[in-house]
């Protein structure tokens, strides 16, 4: 089996009072573990999917086996978008490259907001390197990610599926976008910055 089991980088109840324990065993323990559950039985299933690691997956399926091999990469990379030591202005190269694509670290965070807030149902909103070193945010519905183009390098992302918030929040997804910012994990943006 070439495709580990999730792990969330701290504790279910670290990112408190921001992201509730409660929102986390639904969404690592119900909702992450189930993607992955799914993509563990259609793998032995199905012998050309064996071998292949989960970018792989991505980018050579569709529909069910697609959806949760990109829900599984797309909730690991959520967990470590976050961090209980996060929060604040970017710091390090990733306020610079902030500054040059967006003008400030202000314009940068409403623009992000608007994206997350205007993902219409299900989605992620992302803030992405594309080949040219410049940054841009995306948005994508249900299980699409930036992961399917080679050519564009992830940075961070906010998942605003309702499971995501609702607990939390209910259907205040601009409150849980607000709240977001106080866990932004500035250091793996950076690591991703490379
Ligand atoms: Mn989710």
């Amino acid at each position: 089996m070439s495709i580990s089991a999730p792990e969330l980088p701290y504790g279910r109840d670290a990112l408190a009072p921001h992201i509730s324990e409660e929102t986390l065993n639904f969404h690592f323990g119900k909702h992450h573990m189930g993607y992955f559950n799914k993509l563990t039985a259609a793998i032995e299933a199905n012998a050309s999917l064996q071998g292949k690691d989960l970018v792989e997956l991505i980018r050579s399926t569709s529909g069910g086996t697609f959806n949760n091999a990109a829900q599984v990469w797309n909730h690991s990379f959520y967990w470590n978008s976050m961090s209980p030591n996060g929060g604040g202005a970017p710091t390090g190269a990733i306020a610079d490259a902030i500054n040059a694509s967006f003008g400030s670290f202000d314009e940068f965070k409403t623009a992000f907001g608007a994206a997350a807030a205007g993902q219409f149902g299900s989605g992620w909103a992302w803030l992405v390197k594309n080949a040219d070193g410049s940054l841009a945010i995306t948005k994508t519905g249900n299980a699409e990610t930036p992961v399917s183009d080679a050519g564009v390098t992830p940075i961070l992302t906010c998942d605003v599926w309702e499971h995501a918030y609702y607990v939390d929040y209910r259907n205040d997804r601009g409150g849980y976008v607000n709240a977001w910012w106080n866990i932004v994990n500035w250091d793996f943006a950076n690591a991703n910055l490379g």
